[in-house]
């Protein structure tokens, strides 16, 4: 990125100009959660352990209902308080803070706006996310306790009626929330600065925001990669590298790079707390397995079928 073009940005939010932010699975990446299409590290190259028919299928409500356990493994595996936000995250809090923030367009399910602080007034949710989960069949609610609770025995069934429990992640084929197009209604005219990140710009409608913002809009690209019709406009700047980086860059230039250190930190010091009282655990666990010698025993199960335990490839996972 030049800095002529940040100095365009950075002059515009200083004259009052707000931002609407256009998030993808990109911005979380730095916390440790895989995007979709990012080649060898993406999830849809690391599905084959699924089984699927085609990658797309795990988010797919058709193929949950003839099978929901591939959807569930990776729920496990994505499941919200694993991750802490990353610095764009607490970049996005930053602009709420100062009044600068018009509203956050989010396609991840992650909740790490949420987690950062934004407020929900501020945030729309266009594919939904794990902070609330409802039974498929009679759209019973079930708490996230619960859900997390029954996810760790297997596949949560509603407890009323036996169906399929789901997070409110917006699945290929079902419709996107009332939110999101009754606050595009009133955003769509009044985009002053659009800043997009961290996304493929290839899931639609989320896909075509961009697009429909008025040409008078600064739009800003933070991402990896061009995409969409993003350059297009002699307004338009692009600041490809890492999301992280753009924000630093940016809190830099607006003088507000100890704030976002500050709100970086606070952050990451909650979540090693909460790691540290989870590796205390495991290492309770390892001691109590260690005092029974079990190493390479042979244990039998109630239908006095022989079961081996390999102890060291337990304790490897239970390091998580
Ligand atoms: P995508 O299609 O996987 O694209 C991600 C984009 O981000 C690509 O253009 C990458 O080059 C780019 N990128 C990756 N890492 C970085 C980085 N550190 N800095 C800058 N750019 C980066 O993801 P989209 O969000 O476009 O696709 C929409 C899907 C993804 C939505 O339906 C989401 O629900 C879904 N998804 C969400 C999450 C999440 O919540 N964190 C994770 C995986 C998938």
């Amino acid at each position: 990125m030049k800095d002529i073009d940040l100095d365009k940005l950075v002059k515009a939010i200083e004259k009052g100009k707000k931002v609407t932010f256009f998030n993808g699975a990109g911005i979380s990446t730095s916390a440790g959660i895989p995007d979709f299409r990012s080649p060898d590290t993406g999830l849809y190259s690391n599905l084959a352990k699924l089984n699927l028919p085609y990658a797309e299928a795990v988010f797919d409500i058709d193929y949950f209902k003839e099978d929901p356990k591939p959807f569930y493994t990776l729920a496990t595996e994505l499941m919200p308080g694993q991750f802490p936000p990353t610095k764009f995250h607490y970049l996005i809090k930053l602009f709420q803070d100062k009044n600068k923030l018009n509203r956050v367009y989010t396609q991840n399910i992650d909740t790490l706006e949420r987690l950062a602080g934004v407020e929900d007034e501020n945030i729309v949710e266009a594919h939904g996310s794990f902070a609330s989960n409802h039974c498929i069949e009679c759209k019973e609610e079930m708490s996230s306790n619960t859900f997390k609770d029954l996810m760790e025995k297997g596949i949560p069934n509603c407890e009323s009626c036996k169906g399929y429990v789901k997070p409110d992640i917006v699945f290929f084929g079902e419709g996107l929330p009332k939110k999101f197009f009754s606050s595009w209604d009133d955003d769509c005219d009044n985009v002053e600065i659009a800043i997009i990140a961290g996304t493929s710009l290839t899931v639609y409608p989320f896909a075509s925001l961009p697009s429909e913002v008025d040409k008078k809009c600064i739009r800003v690209l933070a991402n990896k990669e061009k995409v969409g019709d993003l350059g297009s406009r002699k307004d338009d700047i692009l600041a490809l590298g890492g999301c992280d980086e753009f924000a630093e860059k940016i809190a830099r230039s607006l003088g507000w790079e100890k704030e976002l250190d500050k709100l970086y930190d606070e952050g990451q010091n909650k979540y090693t707390t909460k790691k540290e009282s989870e590796q205390e655990k495991i290492e309770d666990i390892k001691f109590e397995l260690k005092k029974v010698d079990i190493k390479e025993s042979k244990f039998k199960n109630e239908d006095k079928d022989e079961v081996d335990i390999d102890v060291s490839n337990l304790i490897e996972k239970l390091k998580i």
